[in-house]
């Protein structure tokens, strides 16, 4: 299984960084590269600090870190929207290099501080210290520029940020944003072309997302004002959880590069505060995305809300409640599990086994719960949660997400992810 894991890294590779999927997603992209970083340190150390290298170099002038990273070499069309479509040569501080204008949840740092942690070296901590200041520069970007709420926390602009591109979690913020189906009749969308439509985002959802992009890049990715002009705000638990692990990753990082961890520590606690404040439902004892321009919380109740568990300092209270919420009928953790955990909730009538982020299962949510079971002493459920995810890519191979029952191999059938999470669980039973 780790040659297969291997096989699909290698294939994946690219010249100086891994593509996601050679057919689906063909360039660099931002959480993808974090995970598959990970993988690389078990197998090919000097690729996984290549990777993150090569993705910080196209780090924007304010700080944030691009969600695709275009490959240059490519044709025109190997990806919808390309970088025609983001045109991000007109946005001031953007780099040389073409990428898109938005930027996924920053489990980056995390990353950084896991190949570090695997083999400790001086050349590992000259990476440490090239890359510190570019995750600090991250991580101000998003506490500065994206809190539009006012809480703390940081907003996504786009579905696509989140990373849980159609989750059921965006459904009500959605419904605001202005689409036609019928624009679609303009564009040609790549992914339909090599995945099942039935297992992909709808030409509606698509619709909407160029409606959100176009917003965004008419004001040329400026966050000023995103308030008055932006149709999608939404304080979203794994985006935000991901920034408080950030900064706890930063507090080990710093002490080994001689900066000072006490603002980290700080910020981190911070975070989790707000998290817990803005987020934290206590009637339904779930953690829920805040769309802030309705100030409510969505309906949904999707596997977003067990993510705030991968924050070492999640009080108590929550911590009950995210397991209780995991190992209800809804997600079905357990001490002996058939099925790592689906997407989304499978008792909603809105559950949809097959399509994509409504149901699927994912290995890298599935890793991050599985490392907040360790971090919250709840080793029996860590080992059946990771019994079931070797199970899964032992049957099914590399696909990018899994039929939630049947276990199924779904969408690509050699994603970078899946194989690089796969090699780290394998390595740390
Ligand atoms: C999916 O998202 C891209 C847009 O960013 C797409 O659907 O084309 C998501 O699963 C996202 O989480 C992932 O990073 C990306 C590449 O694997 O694909």
């Amino acid at each position: 299984m780790s040659r297969l894991a291997l096989a699909t890294l290698d294939g994946n590779w690219e010249h100086d960084h891994t593509v996601p999927s050679r057919t689906l997603y063909p360039h660099q992209w931002s959480w993808d590269s974090a995970f598959i970083a990970i993988g690389l340190a078990h197998v090919r150390p000097d690729r996984a600090w290549r990777e993150l290298r090569t993705l910080f170099a196209a780090q924007w002038a304010d700080g944030r870190v691009p969600h695709i990273v275009f490959n240059p070499r490519l044709r025109v069309g190997a990806y919808f929207p390309g970088p025609e479509f983001w045109d991000s040569a007109a946005a001031d501080g953007a780099p040389a290099g073409a990428t898109s204008g938005i930027v996924q949840p920053p489990v980056h740092a995390l990353a950084a501080w896991l190949v570090h942690r695997r083999g400790p070296s001086a050349a590992s901590r000259a990476a440490l210290g090239e890359l510190y200041p570019r995750l600090v520069a991250q991580q101000r970007y998003l506490a500065r520029r994206r809190d539009v709420g006012g809480g703390g926390l940081a907003c996504v602009v786009h579905p696509w940020e989140s990373g849980l591109d159609n989750s059921p979690a965006w459904d009500a913020p959605m419904a605001a944003v202005p689409a036609e189906a019928g624009v679609m009749r303009a564009y040609r969308r790549h992914d339909t072309a090599h995945a099942d439509a039935a297992h992909r985002p709808t030409d509606l959802d698509y619709a909407r997302y160029l409606t959100m992009v176009q917003s965004y890049r008419a004001g040329r990715y400026r966050d000023d004002d995103l308030a008055d002009r932006h149709p999608f705000l939404v304080e979203c638990p794994l985006f935000n959880a991901a920034r408080g692990a950030a900064e706890h990753a930063l507090a080990d990082i710093a002490a080994v590069v001689g900066a000072d961890p006490g603002p980290h520590r700080e910020r981190a606690a911070r975070i989790t505060a707000a998290l817990v404040e803005r987020l934290f439902d206590p009637v339904s004892g779930t953690f829920r995305p805040r769309d802030v321009r309705t100030g409510r919380l969505v309906p949904a109740r999707t596997v977003l809300g067990l993510t705030p568990l991968m924050l070492p300092d999640l009080p108590a209270p929550q911590v009950a409640a995210v397991l209780a919420e995991a190992c209800s009928a809804r997600f079905g953790l357990a001490g002996r599990m058939d099925r790592p955990l689906p997407s989304h909730d499978r008792t909603a009538a809105d559950f949809e086994p097959l399509r994509y982020w409504r149901g699927p299962s994912w290995m890298n949510i599935n890793w991050l719960v599985w490392r907040g079971l360790r971090a919250h002493g709840r080793p029996e459920l860590a080992a059946g949660l990771r019994r079931s995810m070797i199970d899964l890519v032992a049957r099914a191979g590399c696909h990018e997400y899994f039929h939630p029952d049947t276990g199924a191999g779904l969408g690509s059938p050699a994603f970078g992810w899946t194989a690089a999470l796969l090699l780290d669980t394998l390595a740390d039973g």
